[in-house]
């Protein structure tokens, strides 16, 4: 593996599963892979467990890490070519990423949509110009159309609670306040639709997603008929993706808030949210303080993504 954009980098996903649950019950089986190899994970927006998990797991394999947050303290990048550089931007991106891959073995990268340009979000323009110009492997932290480390993790979290070998798997928009990229959603049903589960989207009418994300899934806007007899419910807000509303939120209906009157219509359905999460605006306290809310473990499940990846770039690699 070259790159980890996308569920198709991965390759076979049963093979990626068995992978995955070699490397969580052996963490340091691989400790001599990663020797003196440095992995530089490059933000340009705030993380919590992707910082953390990426990082264990990196270190699990024996590697050395460099972390930037490139708006707290680095020179602020310019990325658009051909252009006068007479604003507050001292350094081009051009520079900036074939210096940093001077500096390191693997890149990984996290850079989220803008919502000023959606050719320019959903062209990965950022993300492509590190794999162009890095002369190293690249993964994604979550870029502008997809957050494949995370939508791994929430595979093999699934996997691990599923009760039945076709759960029903709902993706549920929820209200929030801010405008969220639609990153996860996309990749969330990306690595969906490459399983067998009965997968729905439920969400209020102009939230759809680009279409080659939402593939067989069913788009199911009443959100009684997803909810009924879900296994899984998958909680995340997202902003408008559709012309002319892209970027934006058009609604903040509360009545969409996953609480236990919603959950009571499930088959007793396990609550998953990538995190962060608003309380009482995405779920109520009830329901992500129940015995069915598994954030936590899918939250851990993230070092185990990262480290089956790490692992096949490294193997793949060096
Ligand atoms: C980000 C998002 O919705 O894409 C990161 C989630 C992993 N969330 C926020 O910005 C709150
Ligand atoms: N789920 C996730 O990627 O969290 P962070 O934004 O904290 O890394």
């Amino acid at each position: 593996m070259r790159k980890f954009t996308t569920v198709h980098d991965i390759g076979d996903l049963k093979q990626a599963l068995e992978k995955a649950q070699f490397v969580k019950q052996n963490p340091f089986a691989d400790q001599d892979l990663g020797r003196n190899k440095t992995l530089l994970m490059i933000f340009f927006n705030s993380s919590l467990r992707t910082r953390l998990s990426t990082q264990k797991a990196a270190l699990n394999l024996g590697m050395n890490v460099i972390v930037l947050d490139i708006n707290q303290g680095a020179w602020k990048l310019e990325t658009e070519k051909g252009v006068v550089m007479d604003g507050d931007k001292p350094e081009h991106i051009l520079e900036a990423i074939p210096v940093m891959g001077a500096y390191c073995d693997v890149i990984g990268v996290r850079s989220f949509a803008q919502f000023q340009d959606k050719d320019y979000d959903y062209n990965e323009t950022i993300l492509n110009q590190f794999i162009q110009y890095s002369g190293k492997p690249v993964f994604s932290m979550e870029a502008a159309t997809r957050h494949p480390l995370q939508s791994f993790a929430d595979l093999i979290t699934i996997e691990e609670y599923k009760k039945t070998a076709r759960p029903k798997v709902v993706l549920a928009w929820a209200p929030h306040p801010r405008a969220l990229p639609q990153a996860v959603p996309n990749s969330f049903a990306e690595w969906i639709n490459a399983t067998n589960y009965d997968f729905v989207i439920t969400h209020p009418e102009g939230y759809e997603i680009d279409e080659q994300f939402v593939g067989k899934a069913k788009v199911e806007y009443d959100w009684r008929k997803a909810y009924e007899g879900a296994d899984f419910i998958y909680a995340k807000n997202w902003a408008a993706y559709r012309h002319p509303n892209y970027g934006k939120i058009i609604s903040t209906d509360r009545s969409w808030t996953v609480d236990s009157a919603k959950m009571a219509l499930t088959n007793n359905a396990y609550f998953m949210h990538c995190l962060p999460v608003r309380r009482n605006m995405i779920v109520s306290d009830e329901v992500i303080d129940s015995p069915q809310s598994i954030v936590v473990p899918e939250a851990a499940n993230r070092v185990v993504s990262a480290q089956t990846v790490l692992k096949e770039i490294l193997k793949d690699n060096y």
